[in-house]
């Protein structure tokens, strides 16, 4: 046993010491779990944990990101007496990994779980999983699908059972750790090893257990329960499942985010796809149609700006994405308010730095930088509501 884990076992006693000294049972297990609209999920979730670790020494809690069910109110409502429950209610903030982080940065408990508030992951492992990391033999234990005695019948297609078992592929070269199944989303491990990798943990895109397992130095040594994957009780899914997506962007993040965050890097791809489109549609309407060049060009903006809208909406800003014909209007409009002043700083900047004698081409350049960073800054606030 390393130093580390023998102070941590260390004061893990001496807690259940005190407690059991005042008649009371020490926390050991903190459940958490994110929801997004999960209201008609939360009371029956209670009941089965509670049949699951019995009367003490848990407490769940649920990271809502401000879902318009009630879902934080119906937690609030069984936290009033039960003191089990407990809730993190972010405002403004969207994301499945960020959420899983909050949530086990929350609590006092040396032991820690993530997993999916929609029923679809059975409590009863928690009791095995929490045995193996007790023990001190296993870092982390997780709950596989694809293990031996496992089963994927909840995956709600084949398509997104392929997806699972490339990622798994892609998850061992990157882990080096044989895993049956990196995508899972139900885990356990000590707080402590948890709140040290804390700093280096992304919280974009990635899976989460995949991050930590990927980060942790030395290598985590992992316990694999198999999991009978359930369909979710009641409400709907909330991811669009571009394991792909979350993986390049998972990638990006750990290796190049601290040089150009992955957000903006997701921008200015979005940005400059949006300029073929533009060419695209000036050549269409200017050249083949013979229309005149102003009204060519602003045909292409309209059409460009529009394109990148939709791509950002889908790409850029997928875990705080506009739905419906209301939202997706307003967002558009306020994506081209901002565009339009992004392409006035543009204009206005090149042509100071050039009548200042700095070469046309680098006036040019600096123009488009300053207005693709405007027009992040802007849209990220004002469309996508990131930093309400
Ligand atoms: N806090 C929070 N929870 C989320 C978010 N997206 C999904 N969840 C929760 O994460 C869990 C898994 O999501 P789900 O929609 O069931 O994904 P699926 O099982 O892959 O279809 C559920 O408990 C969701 O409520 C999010 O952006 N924020
Ligand atoms: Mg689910």
């Amino acid at each position: 046993m390393d130093m580390v884990t023998e102070q941590f076992q260390q004061q893990i006693e001496s807690a259940g010491a005190l407690a059991r000294a005042q008649g009371s049972c020490p926390l050991e297990l903190a459940v958490v779990l994110p929801t997004l609209n999960e209201k008609g999920n939360i009371a029956p979730m209670v009941d089965r944990l509670e049949q699951a670790l019995g009367p003490t020494g848990w407490e769940a809690v649920f990271v809502d990101d401000n879902s318009h069910d009630g879902t934080a109110e119906e937690a609030r409502r069984i936290g009033l007496t039960d003191r089990r429950i407990r809730v993190i209610q972010r405002i403004g903030r969207r994301g499945l990994a960020s959420a899983a982080i909050e949530g086990m940065c929350a609590t006092a408990a040396p032991f820690v779980a993530v997993m999916d508030a929609d029923h679809q992951h059975d409590p009863a492992l928690l009791n095995d999983m929490l045995a193996a990391v007790r023990s001190g033999e296993y870092d982390l234990a997780y709950a596989s699908r694809f293990a031996e005695g496992g089963n994927a019948d909840g995956l709600s297609s084949k398509s997104r059972e392929k997806g699972s078992r490339i990622a798994n592929a892609l998850a061992r070269k990157l882990t080096g750790t044989e895993l049956s199944d990196a995508m899972s989303g139900f885990f356990l491990l000590r707080t402590d090893q948890l709140r040290k990798q804390a700093q280096t943990l992304s919280g974009i895109g990635f899976k989460i257990m995949l991050d930590i397992l990927s980060t942790a130095r030395p290598q985590l040594r992992v316990k694999e329960f198999p999991l009978k994957f359930a369909e979710r009780l009641s409400g709907t899914s909330k991811l669009d499942h571009g394991v792909a997506l979350d993986f390049i962007a998972g990638l990006y993040d750990r290796y190049l985010g601290r040089i150009i965050p992955t957000r903006f890097a997701l921008f200015g791809t979005v940005g400059g796809l949006g300029v073929f489109v533009h060419m695209a549609v000036l050549s269409l309407v200017y050249l083949a149609m013979g229309s005149s060049f102003a009204l060519g060009q602003a045909v292409a903006t309209m059409v460009a700006m529009t394109f990148n809208f939709w791509l950002n909406n889908l790409l850029t800003y997928r875990d705080s994405k506009l739905t419906g014909a209301h939202d997706m209007f307003f967002g558009w409009l306020k994506f081209c308010a901002t565009c339009a002043v992004g392409a006035f700083a543009n204009v206005a900047a090149a042509a100071l730095l050039q009548a200042n004698g700095v070469a046309w081409w680098l006036s040019a350049i600096a123009g488009v930088v300053l207005a693709s960073v405007w027009n992040y800054a802007l849209s990220s606030k004002f469309v996508w509501g990131r930093f309400r």
